[in-house]
C-alpha cells in the first residue's frame, strides 16, 4: 500500500473507521467546532474525501457551551443490522455520550440518544446473540463529585432508551499506561479483541491489545504490547496511538490512528495537533503485528479558495463543509444574503479572545501555508486570526488606517502596530507560516515562522511575526490544531474570500532541523 502519511491532514484526531463493502467511512472529533463529527469516504484507505457530518443540527452535540478542552471527543463508526450507528464522548459542557444512527453514512444522522454510562471514547459492538455492548475507559462518580478512573469498561445497552441493561463490568486495564482510553472490540476468528490506548495521547501515546473467549473477556494482554508506539523514537510522526483496525481492499489488515508532526529539533511541537495517520498490520499465531508508522513522501500543494456561498456540491447552508465556527455554526456566525458575493459579519464588542468569537475558519493542513482574506471594513473592526483556542492565537486586526497584530500566548500578549498608506476599506491580510531555520528572528526559531501581513500601498508590508512555537498543541496544551479564518470585533465586516495555499516541506529540510 502507497501510503502518504498523514491520510487526512489538519487537526483531525481520534479516528474510527468501518468498511461497509468495497467502501470504507471514517470519523473524526471536533471538539467546540461546528459542524461537528465530520465523515470521510475512501475506497482505498489512503484518499479520502469529506462527505458529511453528524452534527449539523442544533442540539445533537452541546458543543456551543462546550468548555476548552470538551465538546466532541472519541467517535467509534460501526455498521450494523443495515444502518451506521456512531458514539461519541460529548465532554465537559457537552451531553455525555450519546449514540447517533443514520440510513446514510453523509446523513442525515439521527438527533441522538443520551447513553446511561459514565466514561469517555465509547465504542459499540453486538455479540454472537445480537446483544449491543458499549466499552469505555470508565470511571466511577463518589457522592463528593470525585470522579475516579476504573480502566476499560462495559455494558450491555439498550439502544433504543440509551439505558444499561447491566452494571458496569472492568475489562482490562492495559499495560501500565495512564489513560486506558479508546477501546475497540472484535471479533476475528475464535478470538474476541480488546484493542485501546494508553499513555497519554502525547508522546507516550500506544497502542495495546488483549484477546479473550468472548465480548466481555477473560482477556490476556498480547506478548509483544504496545503493538504501536513512536516513543523513544525520533521519528517525524509522534504520539501515535488511539487506533481502530480495519480490512485493506487486497484482504490485508491496516490500522487508522492518531498522530503528530512535531518540529523543531527536539520534535516538540505540533502545529497541527493530532492528525489521521495509517499504517499496515499483519497477523502472527492470532496476534496482530503493526508496523511503525511513516510519514510518508507528501509534496502534493494545497490550494483553496472560500467564497460565499461556497459552490462545494455538499455545502451546509452556503457554507464549504471545511469551514468551521467556534461554539456556533458557520450560519449562526456569517449572513450569506444580506450582500451576495460576501459573508457579513457583526462583531460582538470581542474579539478572538471570545468564548464564542465572530469567526469562520479553515484547518491549517499543509506544515508551510499562506491564508488570505479579502475583507471589506468599512464599518466594522475585524481582521484574520490563526486560532488554537480563546488564549492562544495571533491576530490582525484593522481599525481605519491601523493594522494591528497580536500574539497571545495566555497571559502573554505582544501587538505590533503599521498605519496603512492606503485608505482603501477594502483589506487583503494574511498569515504566513513558514517551517523555519534556526537564526531567524535573531534567537532559534525551532518550531515554525509565523508572519502577519496587510496589503499596503501595492505590496505586502509585515505588521508582526512571532515564534510558531506559541500556537502548537504541546504549548497551548490542546487537543485541537491551527485554525485560521477572518473575524469581526465590532460592527459589519463583510468577508469576500478565504484563499488557502500550503504545502508540506521537503523530508529532508525536516531531518536538517
Ligand atoms: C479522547 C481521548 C483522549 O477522547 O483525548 O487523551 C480525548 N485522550 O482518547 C480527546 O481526543
Amino acid at each position: 500500500m502507497d501510503i502518504r502519511n498523514p491520510i487526512i491532514t489538519g487537526f483531525h484526531p481520534d479516528p474510527s473507521v468501518v468498511q461497509v463493502g468495497e467502501d470504507y467511512y471514517l470519523a473524526n472529533s471536533t471538539f467546540e467546532y461546528y459542524p461537528g463529527i465530520p465523515i470521510f469516504h475512501s475506497t482505498d484507505l489512503t484518499q479520502w474525501e469529506l462527505i458529511g457530518h453528524v452534527a449539523v443540527r442544533e442540539g445533537q452535540l452541546g458543543s456551543h457551551e462546550a468548555r476548552t478542552g470538551g465538546g466532541a471527543w472519541a467517535p467509534t463508526i460501526r455498521h450494523h443490522d443495515g444502518r451506521f450507528w456512531l458514539v461519541i464522548p460529548d465532554m465537559m459542557g457537552g451531553r455525555g455520550n450519546v449514540l447517533f444512527t443514520a440510513e446514510r453514512p453523509e446523513g442525515p444522522w439521527s438527533d441522538g440518544v443520551v447513553m446511561d454510562v459514565l466514561g469517555i471514547d465509547p465504542d459499540i459492538a453486538w455479540d454472537e446473540d445480537g446483544v449491543c455492548h458499549v466499552t469505555m475507559s470508565g470511571f466511577t462518580l463518589a457522592d463528593d463529585g470525585t470522579l475516579t478512573h476504573q480502566g476499560i469498561t462495559q455494558v450491555q445497552l439498550d439502544t433504543q432508551t440509551g439505558a444499561a441493561l447491566s452494571e458496569p463490568k472492568h475489562l482490562w486495564s492495559g499495560t501500565g499506561g495512564m489513560f486506558p482510553e479508546a477501546p475497540h472490540v472484535y471479533h476475528i476468528g475464535d478470538w474476541w479483541y480488546l484493542m485501546i490506548a494508553e499513555g497519554g495521547t502525547e508522546r507516550g501515546h500506544s497502542v495495546t491489545i488483549a484477546r479473550g473467549p468472548a465480548i466481555d473477556g477473560p482477556f490476556e494482554p498480547c506478548p509483544h504490547n504496545p503493538i504501536v508506539t513512536a516513543r523513544g523514537s525520533d521519528r517525524p510522526a509522534q504520539n501515535t496511538g488511539h487506533g481502530d483496525l480495519v480490512r485493506t481492499p487486497d484482504g490485508g489488515w491496516a490500522m487508522v490512528l492518531l498522530g503528530t508532526r512535531p518540529r523543531s529539533m527536539t520534535r516538540a511541537f505540533a502545529p497541527m495537533g493530532r492528525e489521521t495517520f495509517l499504517t499496515p498490520v499483519t497477523w502472527q499465531d492470532d496476534w496482530p503485528h503493526a508496523e511503525p508508522v511513516h510519514l510518508g513522501e507528501r509534496h502534493d500543494a494545497v490550494e483553496r479558495s472560500f467564497t460565499f456561498p461556497s459552490d462545494a456540491p455538499a455545502a451546509l447552508d452556503g457554507f464549504d463543509p471545511e469551514i468551521i465556527a467556534v461554539r456556533q455554526f458557520p450560519r449562526e456566525v456569517a449572513d450569506l444574503a444580506t450582500r451576495p458575493g460576501w459573508a457579513r459579519l457583526l462583531g460582538a464588542g470581542e474579539g478572538m479572545e471570545a468564548f464564542r468569537p465572530v469567526f469562520l475558519g479553515v484547518r491549517q493542513c499543509t506544515e508551510g501555508m499562506t491564508v488570505e482574506v479579502t475583507l471589506d471594513v468599512s464599518d466594522g473592526v475585524g481582521g484574520l486570526s490563526m486560532r488554537f483556542d480563546e488564549n492562544f492565537h495571533l491576530d490582525v486586526e484593522v481599525d481605519g488606517s491601523e493594522v494591528t497584530a497580536t500574539m497571545a500566548a495566555n497571559l502573554l500578549r505582544q501587538s505590533w502596530t503599521h498605519t496603512r498608506a492606503d485608505a482603501d476599506p477594502v483589506v487583503r491580510l494574511r498569515i504566513v507560516a513558514k517551517p523555519a531555520a534556526s537564526g531567524q528572528l535573531g534567537v532559534t526559531v525551532g518550531c515554525d515562522l509565523l508572519r502577519a501581513e496587510v496589503f499596503d500601498g501595492g505590496e505586502w508590508v509585515g505588521v508582526g511575526r512571532t515564534d510558531g512555537r506559541y500556537l502548537s498543541s504541546d504549548v497551548a496544551e490542546s487537543f485541537t490544531g491551527r485554525v485560521v479564518g477572518p473575524y469581526a470585533r465590532s460592527g459589519t465586516v463583510y468577508v469576500e474570500r478565504i484563499d488557502y495555499a500550503g504545502r508540506d516541506i521537503e523530508r529532508g529540510a525536516l531531518q536538517e532541523h
